[in-house]
């Protein structure tokens, strides 16, 4: 089954959004299958980002994805990758619909909230670059007696 990589930005954590988020993804009816808070190192940041260390903007991405805890998630289901994309809404929250979560939490560029793989290439090099394999479980909802 597809997964992706989401992970909830500082400001995301410094404004209580982590439920609310998770939420979104869990009501819309993906799986999630890893989950860990961590401080992100500045090698891990630049190895994420790696993609934009050429534009002006690098510095300020990797100093504010390091400022504080991020949530690093892997989330699971059928095109998870372009639907949570749809969910997260457009990189500028002054351009991202209202109902995304960007254009419902988000501010501006620089802390807009949460980032999601891109490509099913870019979700697999992040799960990988931030979860070992023991981290990310295979369960199912089914088959339980004592859901009703
Ligand atoms: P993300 O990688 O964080 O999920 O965001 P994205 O795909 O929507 O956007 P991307 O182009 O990959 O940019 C990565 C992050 O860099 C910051 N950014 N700042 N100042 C600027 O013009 C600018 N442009 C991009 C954003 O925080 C963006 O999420
Ligand atoms: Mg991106």
């Amino acid at each position: 089954m597809e997964q992706t990589f989401l992970m909830v930005k500082p400001d995301g954590i410094q404004r209580n959004l982590t439920g609310e988020i998770i939420n979104r993804f869990e009501r819309k009816g993906f799986k999630l299958a890893g989950a860990k808070l961590m401080q992100i190192t500045d090698e891990l940041a630049k190895t994420h980002y790696g993609e934009h260390k050429d534009k002006p903007f690098f510095g300020e991405l990797v100093e504010f994805i390091t400022s504080g805890p991020v949530l690093a998630m892997v989330f699971e289901g059928e095109n998870v990758i372009l639907t949570a994309r749809d969910m997260m809404g457009k990189t500028n929250p002054l351009e991202a619909a209202p109902g995304t979560i960007r254009g419902d939490y988000g501010m501006t560029v620089e802390k807009n909230i949460i980032h999601g793989s891109d490509s099913p290439e870019s979700a697999e090099k992040e799960i990988s670059l931030f979860f070992n394999s023991s981290e990310i479980l295979d369960y199912s909802k089914q088959d339980r007696e004592w859901i009703y």
